[in-house]
């Protein structure tokens, strides 16, 4: 019983001083985002964001996602840091679109091209953002320098990781049929620009996920995520995406 107490007194000290904070490996922090589903139901992944200074090296896993499509990827600041909940679909056609979820996640403040440009403007270059293969995967790792105020929000837990681009009639390819035209630019499909997972970016105190964020999964307040940021896309991005979208319509 003595080496017993023993033990888990020796446990739990570790346990505690990682409980106290982020998980720092030399001057590097550790967040981590639990990627669910908003509008693609069988989605999932995970995304973890190494932070130095202003450099941060994203790595990001995902599958559900429809195959063979490019996924435009964002972090989102300046919402309420969070995932949009299922009655976040306020118009009742049941998807969150982008606009929807921008009051949650917040804008796009980075933009998790594979190369070049990763500020907002790249938002819907989705000639730079990650290919799913044919099943449906993404793996994503990209190492590059952030504004500092993008970096302070990262290391204060207030972000959102975004991957969007849905198949809501499963038939393979964005168009109009199934979910209409796109909240961000009626010439695009909706299925382009709707959000497919969303991750609140926390910091890893004890190794795995934030625990009160995790298990809000169960209540649903998890599994209707997403958001896009509307303006800046409208502004900066949507015509990218209509001039490189990978399947154009017709
Ligand atoms: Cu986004």
């Amino acid at each position: 019983m003595d080496k017993r107490t023993v033990a888990a007194a020796a446990l739990a000290l570790p346990l505690g001083v990682l409980a106290a904070g982020p998980v720092h490996a030399d001057d590097t922090t550790t967040l981590q985002a639990q990627l669910a589903p908003v509008n693609e139901p069988d989605a999932s992944g995970t995304g973890t964001v190494h932070l130095d200074g202003t450099r941060v090296t994203v790595d990001i896993e995902a599958g559900g996602l429809v195959g063979n499509l490019a996924h435009a990827q964002h972090f989102h600041i300046g919402g309420q840091n969070t995932c949009p909940p299922h009655d976040a679909n306020e118009d009742g056609d049941g998807f969150i679109s982008t606009t929807e979820a921008q009051p949650y996640a917040g804008g796009i403040k980075t933009s998790l091209t594979t190369e070049g440009d990763t500020s907002p403007a790249s938002g819907l270059e989705v000639g730079r953002m990650p290919l799913a293969d044919g099943e449906g995967h993404v793996s994503y790792q990209r190492s590059f320098e952030v504004p500092e105020d993008v970096a302070a929000s990262l290391e204060a837990g207030e972000a959102v990781i975004e991957i969007h681009g849905i198949d809501a009639n499963g038939n393979g390819r964005y168009d109009f049929e199934a979910a209409g035209e796109s909240d961000l630019d009626p010439a695009l499909p909706a299925e382009a620009t709707h959000p497919a997972l969303c991750g609140e970016v926390r910091t890893a105190p004890d190794g795995g996920m934030a625990a009160g964020h995790g298990g809000s999964a169960g209540t649903g307040a998890n599994a209707g995520l997403i958001g896009l940021g509307a303006a800046l896309v409208l502004a900066a991005g949507a015509g990218a995406l209509r001039a490189r979208r990978p399947r154009p319509e017709r």
